[in-house]
């Protein structure tokens, strides 16, 4: 068993000077934005799949996911309906630390993201393996609402929120980049929001 580490992470992503990204307005509320109902998650029946490109396929169930090393990262988050809520505590599990359980077949460059009801989104490796990506369980040191992707979502806070998949059942590892459900509907490959990649048909 992993002894949990309890490190901490603060992301600072000021740029020119600028406190949040171009086009973006500051809030301190937290909306919910989701496409869809909350699903019901069962704890008893969560699983955590780890598949594609993995020598081995790995599942985790929910004692042995909370059993990883813990993580803390502080960062903003920035939702493409341009609110920023700029102070987010989230605690939660490294994507790096999950990454520890498989080995990745060479070819493997991107991810996607699964989640229960349905719900998935792309990422590179290269980004989902940077230090402030984590698996997240708690949100300002209280434990993940349902409404905010509880028991568990994705938090990348260097894309804009559509890549923080809530309700996370898996990553797949592939050998290409592919769109997500907002990524078929519109929204850019990358979605770094310093960069405005709001969407994809901006010839970019
Ligand atoms: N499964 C799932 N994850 C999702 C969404 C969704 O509809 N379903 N919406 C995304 C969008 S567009 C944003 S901005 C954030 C919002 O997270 P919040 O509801 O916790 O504010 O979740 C993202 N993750
Ligand atoms: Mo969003």
């Amino acid at each position: 068993m992993l002894r949990k580490l309890g490190r901490t992470q603060t992301i600072r992503q000021d740029q020119e000077g600028l406190e949040v990204p171009p086009g973006q307005f500051v809030t301190e509320k937290f909306p919910v934005l989701t496409f869809g109902p909350t699903p019901k998650i069962d704890l008893e029946t969560w699983r955590f799949k780890i598949f594609g490109l993995v020598e081995e396929e790995v599942e985790l169930d929910w004692d042995q996911f909370t059993d990883l090393a813990e993580l803390k990262v502080e960062a903003p988050f920035h939702c493409v309906t341009q609110w920023s809520r700029l102070e987010n505590t989230w605690e939660g599990v490294a994507f790096n630390e999950v990454m520890k359980l498989v080995s990745p077949k060479p070819e493997a460059t991107h991810v996607m993201v699964h989640c229960f009801g349905g719900y998935t989104t792309n990422l590179p490796l290269d980004v989902v393996t940077d230090d402030d990506v984590l698996f997240a369980y708690r949100h300002d040191g209280e434990p993940l609402p349902p409404a905010h992707g509880g028991p568990l979502r994705l938090v990348v806070p260097k894309r804009y929120g559509w890549k923080s998949a809530k309700w996370v059942s898996g990553v797949e590892l592939m050998d290409k980049d592919a769109p997500g459900f907002w990524e078929v509907r519109g929204y850019h490959m990358r979605g770094d929001p310093w960069n405005e990649e709001r969407f994809w048909d901006e010839l970019t």
